[in-house]
């Protein structure tokens, strides 16, 4: 390790939007206490999951090792699942079973065994609302594919590999015998191809064979083949779980020397530049009940040959420009400088820094920043806008074929919702597509989980009557409740994944998306609540029952995780209904039922209650939980907030007593919480919590394991201590940490699909710049913007109307660029909220 580690002293990093490391994945030191969840997965797994890249398309992806002799990526399709409708599961039906659900009748027993008071004949009840676990599948790797060199490792000097989040290119270099050896490895979405290429700068690379590899349990055919411009490996298979289907293809163009095919490998002598070019696809469609293109084996592997070949036509350069460019266009759109500098030092290095708390401020801040931007890296590789399914637990990167973490599935009590909370703020509206179709797709097989398990039935005269599904999900309509009570009952995960759906339609004003496709939606799951909820009259308030707040506490008649995300549906259906002017009778009983939930209820401690049967805090549940479901409201939803201080000191009370330290995700959790209170140190807390328990070499997230929402929660949190528009204002640096104290962001969203760059000194805004997409009023809050100059893009001087000496209005229009410049001798710091003193 110190060889190589003397060796790259010339690598001097000048990107700030660099991650970069000075050995192989497999010589990197590991954090011994992580090992894998899955007691089966060996030693390589965690090398994976700590320290290899990953680079992804939306549909395709990869991890590179970066090995100098023996290199290795785990290649991804996001659709190659196990589980759902196959010859060997004929009666397949989402998991839900009649026996279990009875139509219905199961659901209002135990309501009715709640309203009597018979609290735990109502709760063992419970336990029949389960459903089969047969058929529940995972997410599995496709291939791995290896390239060995044939070199002496020992020889190889000045190594280094590095990921520039900026062009969204993996970099491999070291010299050898004179030359450098670089390796370059990108995802192209627009050719929908994983690109490795492999340079010499002499001219001879050594000799190197490529090969695939495929883990999965299937009838796979590794076969090669060459004609006079490229050589292939390609590699049909059909998973023997569920006969899907898939091809991968590499191929390779070589600029000189010599390709050679043997036994399904191909070796390439005496070349000074190759290029790989590699694609994939599967006969997955997400379309009830068969979950198929309806292709035959010819036909996904003719769309495959297509693939790579318009790209090998198209050339490497083309492929390249191409992709910089569709990739910069959504990467770039967003800036954010903390004052950082490109960090001096490897990335794991740095991060070992920043976890004993001796790093340089700058370089802290580049790894702040860092994360920041590796989250929206994440989201461009594993969501766009043309993928087939949303990002799972891993995003798309999985290495394994069997004891898949959670199955690598789609969570709804809280990691799938994550996984978005990122998008529409940091600019990405388009990756939160595949979301939408997703939950749409969720509509047909979760009707029949509805009829089954709660009695609510579509038929011809309510063709859309409600849909329902609960915490665990998979891309073939798996909707019913898990195979255990305990874990898996959540018919509030709808709601709460239709306020990221409704959430497009906030940040993008996009009304044809509302009109055809949101709303549809919101409204579908209104009538469903409309139609399940009953009065309790302990607790004086229409409740959704029975509940069970994740993943602890009593079953119960109505919590505070389902009544807040039942409060925010009704809230969000009937602002939609407002705005398309449709439905108005449905709107007056929607806000009647909205005054009967009361879903938030102050306890002895002052605290939320979890549970409304709550005394004081510790009474019910278990300390320092990881899921902090009672305080949905607070973020991502609009019900507590520091506009209402009594609710909002309750929160805190509850935020406190939950701890700063859980989950990777648990954390993520927690910085958009604390920065929906105004406390941007309590923020930054979490953010380092985050780093020294929750954050590998690779800078991804783990629970452990590696485990993608974390990642998308540190990034929406960050994004929520600079900005935050849910409360029908602009809210300018709502949560400023004190090492925060300058910067500059740009290209931040705000509601009303606004777009909004900030600069600040001495933790004071100095110019807020502000670019409608829409016309209309524009609220801003901001410290001494009262006393701005605003002008337009002409440089043209604004009015506007002063509401407070933080606030002030003016009418935007679009395409104009507003910039407010607070002049240096009004300007007021940032303060920490009152209470935020008491408890520091
Ligand atoms: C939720 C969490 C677990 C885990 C799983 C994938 O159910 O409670 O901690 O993250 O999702």
């Amino acid at each position: 390790m110190f060889f190589l580690l003397s060796l790259c002293a010339c690598f001097e990093n000048d990107n700030p939007l660099r991650m970069w490391y000075s050995l192989p994945a497999t010589k990197m030191s590991l954090r011994s206490k992580d090992q894998p969840r899955n007691p089966t997965a060996n030693y390589n797994n965690n090398i994976w999951q700590q320290n290899s890249i990953p680079i992804g398309n939306g549909h395709i992806g990869a991890n590179v090792f970066g090995e100098i002799k023996s290199e290795a990526l785990t290649f991804n399709e996001i659709s190659l699942w196990e589980g759902g409708p196959s010859p060997k599961r004929p009666n397949y039906n989402g998991g839900n079973l009649v026996s279990k659900g009875q139509n219905g009748t199961v659901f209002r027993k135990i309501q009715q065994l709640f309203a009597d008071g018979k609290d735990s004949e109502a709760s063992s009840t419970c336990d029949t609302l389960v459903g089969d676990s047969a058929g529940y599948g995972s997410y599995i790797e496709m291939s791995d594919i290896s390239i060995e060199f044939d070199l002496t490792e020992k020889s190889a000097t000045n190594y280094v590999r590095y990921l520039d989040l900026d062009q969204g290119i993996h970099y491999v270099q070291y010299e050898y015998e004179g030359a450098t050896l670089t390796r370059e490895y990108f995802a192209s979405n627009p050719d929908d191809v994983i690109v490795i290429r492999v340079n010499s700068s002499t001219g001879t690379i050594p000799k190197f064979v490529i090969s695939l590899s495929t883990k999965t349990s299937s009838q796979t055919s590794i076969t090669t083949e060459s004609n006079a411009a490229t050589s292939s490996i390609k590699m049909n298979g059909k998973l023997n779980d569920n006969d899907m289907l898939f091809t991968q293809k590499i191929t390779v163009v070589l600029k000189d020397g010599t390709a050679t095919l043997n036994d399904g490998k191909i070796t390439i002598s005496d070349s000074s530049d190759a290029t790989i070019y590699t694609s994939a696809t599967t006969d997955y469609k997400d379309v009830h009940p068969h979950y198929r293109t309806g292709e035959d084996a010819a036909s996904v592997e003719s769309r495959v040959d297509t693939v790579i070949s318009k790209a090998v036509k198209k050339g490497y350069s083309s492929v390249r420009s191409d992709h910089i460019k569709d990739y910069t266009k959504l990467f770039g759109r967003v800036s954010l400088n903390l004052n950082n500098k490109p960090s001096t030092l490897p990335t794991n290095e740095q991060l070992a820094k920043y976890k004993a708390g001796k790093g340089q401020a700058d370089q802290d801040r580049d790894l702040e920043v860092l994360l920041f931007q590796f989250g929206r890296y994440l989201q461009i590789g594993s969501s766009r806008e043309n993928g087939k399914l949303p990002a799972n637990l891993q995003g798309l990167w999985n290495d394994l074929v069997s004891g898949v973490p959670w199955s690598s599935d789609y969570h709804l009590n809280i990691n799938l919702q994550m996984n978005y909370w990122p998008t529409y703020i940091t600019n990405l509206a388009e990756c939160a597509i595949p979301l939408i179709n997703y939950v749409e797709g969720l509509r047909i097989p979760g009707r029949i989980t509805a009829a089954i398990y709660a009695g609510v039935q579509s038929n011809k005269t309510h063709p859309e009557n409600g849909f329902m599904a609960h915490t665990q999900n998979t891309p073939f309509g798996w909707t019913c409740p898990g195979w255990a009570f305990s874990w898996g009952w959540s018919p509030a995960a709808v709601p709460w994944i239709l306020q990221n759906v409704f959430d497009y339609y906030l940040y993008t004003k996009d009304e044809d998306m509302l009109r055809n496709t949101i709303y549809p939606m919101m409204k579908e799951e209104a009538i469903f609540y409309d139609q399940i909820m009953v009065y309790n009259k302990v607790f004086d308030r229409l409740v959704s029952s029975p509940t069970y707040s994740p993943e602890q506490g009593p079953r119960t008649a109505g919590n505070a995780y389902e009544q807040e995300l039942i409060w925010q549906h009704y809230h969000n259906t009937i602002k939609a209904a407002q705005i398309l002017n449709v439905d108005k009778d449905l709107i007056t009983k929607w806000n009647s039922t909205i005054d009967q939930l009361k879903p938030i209820e102050i306890g002895d401690s002052g605290q939320i209650k979890e549970w409304y049967q709550e005394t004081y805090l510790g009474s019910i549940g278990s300390k320092g939980h990881r899921h902090m479901s009672h305080l949905l409201g607070l973020y991502p939803g609009d019900l507590i907030s520091t506009d209402n201080k009594e609710w909002m000191d309750a929160a805190l009370v509850s935020l406190l007593d939950r701890g700063d330290v859980t989950t990777g995700w648990g954390m993520g959790q927690r910085i958009n919480a604390w920065s929906r209170t105004g406390d941007g140190n309590h923020a930054h807390t979490l953010i380092k919590n985050l780093f020294k328990n929750g954050i590998y070499n690779n800078l991804w997230d783990l629970h452990p394991p590696f485990q993608i929402d974390g990642n998308f929660g540190a990034t929406s949190g960050m994004a929520e201590m600079l900005l935050q528009s849910n409360q029908g204002y602009i809210n300018i640096l709502p949560s400023l940490p004190d090492v925060w104290d300058q910067g500059e962001f740009d290209g931040l969203v705000a509601r009303g699909n606004i777009v909004v760059g900030v600069t600040w000194a001495n933790k004071a805004a100095t110019k807020v710049r502000l670019e409608p997409r829409f016309n209309g009023d524009i609220i801003v809050q901001c410290g001494a913007i009262s006393k701005c100059q605003l002008t337009d893009k002409d440089g043209k001087a604004v009015s506007y109307s002063v509401l407070g000496i933080d606030k002030i209005v003016f009418s935007g229009v679009a395409g104009q660029k507003y910039t407010a410049t607070i002049p240096e001798n009004r300007r007021i710091r940032y303060r920490l909220p009152a209470f935020a003193q008491d408890h520091h």
